[in-house]
């Protein structure tokens, strides 16, 4: 309930009341394949439906991803960026990875702890993004995180006016009675610059989209527009406290949502 708390005050200091959380972002345009390719993905920390203020990123604790059960490391490739807000600059990663085979590929990344000022306490947001070449494979099983939302539903094919069903699971079991924050990516993103446009002209709500998850980790959220969707499930995670301080260990999934024609 402190955590509930604390997310509420925040947003209400941040933007007097509007709609505001943070997402990690693990970012790639095009999440369905029907060739190999080298994809881009961009990791930033920002404020995405309201197009909010950017922040640091530090050097990420792990970068993987799992193909047909095998986890490859992808820390080494990641190369710093600047990524541009609509409001300022902060530092993220970039990298590129190469599709060849048809199976899911389900991307990882467990960022360094990011400390909140205006609420004295650090953030960790563990996010797993999809792409899939061809062949649906495993897209459903978990991964074994500290705490991850399993899909439910595919990830990487959802559509207007249908629902996404997730699971959140902390140290591999289902948890219950956790709020989980809903965004999508508001602005369109300049891939070659590290920008989201200054315009962003989707709707932005009045207050936090929120679901809470039910007593088997599980959530539902009906889906009104086509784009990358975000959930991120606070204070999910099994680590509570990072350097003297409280540590929101979150977890976050993105999906991808398309007008059904
Ligand atoms: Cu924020």
């Amino acid at each position: 309930m402190k955590k509930l708390l604390a997310g509420a005050a925040i947003a209400t200091i941040a933007l007097s009341g509007a709609a505001q959380a943070h997402f990690q972002l693990l970012y790639t345009p095009d999440v369905m394949l029907d060739s190999a390719q080298e994809i881009p993905l961009k990791l930033m920390f920002g404020h995405p439906m309201e197009n909010g203020h950017a922040m640091d990123m530090g050097s990420p604790e792990a970068f993987d991803v799992y193909f047909k059960g095998k986890k490859t490391d992808l820390l080494p490739t990641l190369d710093p960026i600047i990524w541009k807000g609509a409001h300022n600059e902060a530092k993220g990663f970039e990298t590129t990875y190469k599709i060849k085979r048809n199976g899911d590929y389900i991307f990882a990344l467990t960022p360094a702890p990011y400390y909140e000022s205006s609420e004295d306490i650090y953030i960790q947001q563990i996010t797993k993004s999809f792409v899939n070449k061809a062949m649906p494979v495993d897209w459903a099983e978990p991964l074994g995180l500290k705490t991850e939302i399993l899909p439910l539903n595919k990830p990487y094919q959802n559509f207007v006016g249908g629902t996404f069903t997730g699971k959140l699971l902390s140290s591999g079991k289902p948890k219950g009675g956790i709020e989980c924050e809903i965004e999508y990516i508001n602005p369109k993103i300049d891939l070659k610059g590290n920008a989201f446009a200054k315009e962003a002209d989707g709707p932005v709500p009045d207050s936090a989209i929120v679901a809470i998850t039910d007593d088997n980790g599980v959530f539902t959220f009906g889906l009104p527009r086509a784009g990358s969707w975000g959930f991120a499930c606070l204070g999910a995670g099994p680590d509570t406290e990072f350097d003297g301080k409280e540590l929101s260990q979150d977890a976050v999934l993105w999906i991808d949502v398309k007008e059904f024609k």
